[in-house]
């Protein structure tokens, strides 16, 4: 039972927290805070670099809490919130619009709020916090394959 309980622990708590990727989430804290932001905001000024120290490194200059360690780089097919198929400035006005408005989860809000920002950024295709690729978990919820 013990063990049992041990184990269901174990999936629960720390599995996810190791595989779970999120859009926006860039370092090995499964929260999406400051710290991504930061990241975002470094790999952007190092010319969306492929390297991790680099962001790492310009990252420590403007925070020194965002630190790392990084479990990934931002990426097209992960972080564009806008949907416009690129990441850029306007994925981070979103990122800036959502914590501002507490980590809401209602796209109207963040948008207004993206829009107060920036009248460009387009319009909101997903939340930072998005798990990325995972289409286990919209087969298991609608029934519906998304990504046969
Ligand atoms: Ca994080
Ligand atoms: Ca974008």
């Amino acid at each position: 039972m013990k063990r049992c309980f041990l184990v269901c622990l174990f999936m629960c708590g720390l599995i996810p927290q190791l595989l779970a990727q999120n859009s926006f989430n860039f370092d090995t804290a499964s929260d999406v805070d400051i710290k991504d932001l930061i990241y975002y905001i470094s790999w952007l000024q190092a010319e969306k670099t492929s390297s991790v120290s680099t962001v790492v490194a310009r990252a420590m200059e403007i925070y020194p809490a965002a630190s790392g360690p990084l479990s990934r780089l931002p990426d097209v097919s992960s972080d564009d919130l806008n949907g416009d198929g690129v990441a850029d400035i306007k994925d981070l006005i979103f990122m800036i619009a959502w914590m501002q408005a507490e980590k809401i989860s209602d796209f109207t809000v963040v948008e207004n709020r993206a829009l107060e920002i920036w009248n460009g950024v387009g319009s909101l295709s997903k939340l930072p916090g998005t798990p990325i690729g995972d289409s286990t978990v919209p087969v298991t919820i609608t029934g519906i394959q998304v990504d046969p």
